[in-house]
């Protein structure tokens, strides 16, 4: 498979994150993906890519263009208002919960910054908006590949995109990798494209953008939003709405869940891809339902990650795979390519 990466992915190298009340180490980290790619080097998956830059049309059909523009300028304005913030990343402070108004963006930057994001545990850096639109680059480019005929290509990339929404930014995610292929693949032909959410946490920003839509399927493994973040998003009764109803699954999970229980998710969520009868699959792969990752709560291994491949793999549909969350920097390289082992040697 084409392996699209993100050769700007280390200009988005966060400081801090809130936790507890604190600042404390960001766990979304370059070391990340370098394992990744160090993995490939060992066990080769296919050729490796730099994409070709994304045009903004193509991100405006995911993403609101006030959204688009209040990420390009973020970092100007941040450290127009004092040079010293250039030390410090963006960190959002203040929100509009239910009551106040978000259609009028605010002057004040910490007030918009609010606006535009859900969580404290994000930080926007110098390099984000270069780092995010070639990230993006990579999942276009990953669909385009797909729909010229690839069986399957993967988008190799930070920060990752499953929380982002619409219009705003969250859980380390900034524009939504797999949206937009989603979305690219629709716009290049395929009438029906499921997205299969692999991640602990579940993909809320990917649910928001396709809630009222009939033509992509959206299906969520994860923990249980009562325990788990994001905590607003991803309970069993949230199903779509309008014409989208019917086409939203999440599959929560308790804290502590194994394998065998996460595999037979798994093969829920598949055969609800295979009666929506999508013609392409894009899998948001996080690798942080290992059970050695420091935020999160599955107790699946290393030698797990092969049987998920292989499972995907037999659903015989055209894949784009998007890289997303797994924080345990030193195995994440081995558990993502595991996953595409087991894929590129089954067959449907
Ligand atoms: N103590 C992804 O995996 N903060 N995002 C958790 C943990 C947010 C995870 C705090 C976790 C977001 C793409
Ligand atoms: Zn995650």
């Amino acid at each position: 498979m084409k392996i699209f990466h993100n050769p700007d992915h280390r200009a988005h190298s966060g400081r801090h994150e809130m936790y507890r009340g604190r600042l404390v180490a960001c766990h979304e980290v370059p070391a990340r993906l370098d394992h990744v790619m160090n993995e490939l080097q060992h066990r080769p998956m296919g050729e490796l890519l730099a994409p070709p830059p994304a045009p903004r049309a193509r991100l405006e059909r995911v993403h609101s263009a006030r959204y688009l523009d209040f990420l390009a300028h973020a970092w100007n304005e941040w450290v127009a208002q004092d040079p010293a913030n250039a030390e410090m990343d963006v960190l959002p402070s203040v929100w509009p919960a239910r009551g106040f108004r978000s259609d009028v963006p605010p002057d004040n930057f910490s007030a918009r910054v609010g606006l535009f994001s859900f969580d404290a545990g994000t930080p926007l850096t110098a390099g984000t908006w270069q780092a995010a639109q070639t990230g993006a680059a990579c999942a276009l480019a990953a669909a385009d590949a797909v729909l010229a005929g690839d069986r399957s290509a993967f988008a190799l990339t930070r920060p990752p995109g499953h929380h982002a929404g619409p219009d705003f930014l969250g859980g380390y995610c900034f524009l939504n990798s797999g949206a937009l292929a989603a979305q690219a693949l629709r716009d290049g032909g395929a009438q029906r494209v499921a997205v299969l959410d692999v991640d602990y946490h579940h993909g809320n920003g990917t649910q928001t953008v396709f809630y009222d839509r009939a033509d992509v399927l959206t299906v969520s493994i994860h923990g249980d939003p009562r325990t788990e973040y994001p905590f607003y998003l991803g309970h069993a009764d949230e199903t779509g709405e309008g014409n989208g109803l019917g086409t939203n699954l999440n599959l929560p999970l308790p804290r502590g869940t194994g394998f065998d229980t996460w595999l037979a998710a798994l093969d829920t969520a598949i055969a609800r891809v295979h009666a929506f009868r999508a013609d392409a699959l894009v899998v948001p792969l996080g690798l942080d339902s290992f059970e050695g990752d420091p935020i999160s709560g599955f107790t699946l291994r290393s030698a797990d990650y092969p049987r998920v491949g292989e499972r995907l793999a037999a659903m015989g549909l055209p894949t784009v795979f998007t890289f997303e969350g797994g924080y345990a920097v030193a195995e994440v390289g081995i558990n993502t390519v595991n996953v595409l082992e087991g894929f590129q040697h089954t067959r449907a």
